[in-house]
C-alpha cells in the first residue's frame, strides 16, 4: 500500500476519535487492527483499519460487547469500503447521493472516512464535498431531491466538516477572522476554505453564518489577523453593509469569499475577491500573506 495512505497511531486517533490507548487495547485483545511496520518498527495503519476502527464504534454504540462488536467489526468488508483510493470522484459523490436519499448518516460517514484516508483534506473538500452540494442543490431544483433531504446532507456534512476543524483556533501560523455577513446562512463554502487554510498551517477563528460586520470588527480588532474573510452566495449582501466593511478594510486586510464576491464592486465594495473555490483560493491568500510576512 502507497506509504501516503498509511496513518501512524496518532492520525488514526484523531481521524477516529477514539484514543490510542483504546486502540492498542483493541488492537492487543480482539486483533481489531493490523498495522504495516515502518522500517523503523512504527505500526502503520491503513484505510481498512479506520474502517474497522469506526464499525467498532459504531457497535459498541448499538449495545454490543466489545468482544461481538470486535468479531463484527474485523469481518470482511463490503467492496466499496475496503479504502476508495481506485474510486474515481464522481463515483463518490454517486455514493453519498445514495446515503443521503435513504438518510444514512452511518454510510456518509463511512464514505468520508474511505475518502480522509485513501487521501488528502484537499481532495475531499475539492473533489467530492463541494462538487456535490452543488449536484444537491441541482437535485433539489429538478425536484429529485426533497428538502429534508437536502437539510439532512447539509446538517451531517456542517458536522463532520466542524468536526474536522478541531483544535483549528492552535498554532503559531498566519491568522484568519472568517465570517458570513448578516442574512448569509451558506457558511459550508467558508468552512472549507478555513479547512483549507488550516491544512497550510493558517489559526483560525471562526465566526460563521449571518455575523454583523461590527462583530467581525470587534473579534479582528482583537486578534490582528493577517486576514479577514467574509463570503457570501448572494451578491446582494454588500451594499447594506458597504461602509461597514470600508472601514473595516482601512484597518485589516479584508477579502470577500464565494459566488458573491464579484458582485461586490458593483455595490462600492473595492475588495480582494475569492471566488473561486476554496481550496484554490486558500493556496493563493497563503502565497500572498507569505509574500508580504
Ligand atoms: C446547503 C444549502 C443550503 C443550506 C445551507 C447550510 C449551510 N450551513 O451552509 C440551508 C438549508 C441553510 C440553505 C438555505 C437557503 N438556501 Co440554500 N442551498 C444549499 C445548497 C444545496 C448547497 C450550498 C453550498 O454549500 N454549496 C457548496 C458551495 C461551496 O458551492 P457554491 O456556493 O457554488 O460555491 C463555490 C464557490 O463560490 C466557492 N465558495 C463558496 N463559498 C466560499 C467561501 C470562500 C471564502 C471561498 C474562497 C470560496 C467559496 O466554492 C464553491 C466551489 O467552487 C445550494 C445549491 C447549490 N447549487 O449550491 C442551495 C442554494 C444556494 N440555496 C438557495 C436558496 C434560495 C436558499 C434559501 C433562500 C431557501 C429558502 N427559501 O429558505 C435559504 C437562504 C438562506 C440564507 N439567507 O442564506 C439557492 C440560492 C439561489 C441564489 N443564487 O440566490 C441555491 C443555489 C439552491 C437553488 N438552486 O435554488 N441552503
Amino acid at each position: 500500500m502507497a506509504s501516503e495512505t498509511l496513518l501512524r497511531i496518532g492520525e488514526l486517533s484523531r481521524r477516529s476519535g477514539v484514543s490510542p490507548e483504546l486502540l492498542r487495547a483493541w488492537e492487543r485483545r480482539y486483533g481489531l487492527l493490523r498495522p504495516e511496520r515502518s522500517t523503523g518498527g512504527l505500526r502503520l495503519y491503513g484505510p481498512t483499519d479506520l474502517e474497522r476502527v469506526r464499525r467498532m464504534r459504531q457497535h459498541l454504540a448499538d449495545g454490543l460487547a466489545a468482544a461481538e462488536a470486535a468479531a463484527l467489526a474485523a469481518g470482511p468488508l463490503p467492496a466499496a469500503e475496503a479504502g476508495s483510493s481506485v474510486v474515481s470522484p464522481v463515483a463518490l459523490r454517486r455514493e453519498l447521493h445514495d446515503a443521503v436519499v435513504a438518510f444514512d448518516e452511518h454510510r456518509v460517514q463511512t464514505i468520508l472516512d474511505g475518502v480522509l484516508a485513501a487521501s488528502s483534506l484537499d481532495v475531499l473538500l475539492r473533489d467530492v464535498v463541494l462538487p456535490f452540494l452543488e449536484d444537491l442543490g441541482q437535485g433539489w431544483e429538478r425536484g429529485q431531491v426533497s428538502i429534508a433531504q437536502e437539510h439532512f446532507a447539509s446538517s451531517v456534512l456542517r458536522g463532520r466538516l466542524l468536526g474536522l476543524a478541531r483544535g483549528w483556533g492552535h498554532g503559531f501560523g498566519p491568522r484568519a477572522v472568517l465570517a458570513c455577513p448578516p442574512g448569509e446562512y451558506h457558511d459550508l463554502g467558508l468552512l472549507a476554505f478555513g479547512l483549507a487554510l488550516r491544512a497550510r498551517g493558517w489559526r483560525i477563528a471562526y465566526l460563521g453564518a449571518h455575523t454583523p460586520v461590527e462583530t467581525v470588527a470587534e473579534a479582528a480588532d482583537a486578534l490582528e489577523p493577517e486576514l479577514v474573510v467574509l463570503a457570501a452566495l448572494d451578491g446582494e449582501r454588500w451594499s447594506e453593509i458597504a461602509a461597514a466593511l470600508q472601514a473595516l478594510a482601512a484597518r485589516h486586510r479584508v477579502a470577500l469569499g464565494g459566488a458573491g464576491a464579484v458582485a461586490a464592486a458593483e455595490a462600492g465594495v473595492d475588495l480582494l475577491a475569492l471566488p473561486a473555490d476554496p481550496v484554490a483560493e486558500a493556496e493563493r491568500v497563503t502565497a500572498l500573506v507569505m509574500a508580504a510576512r
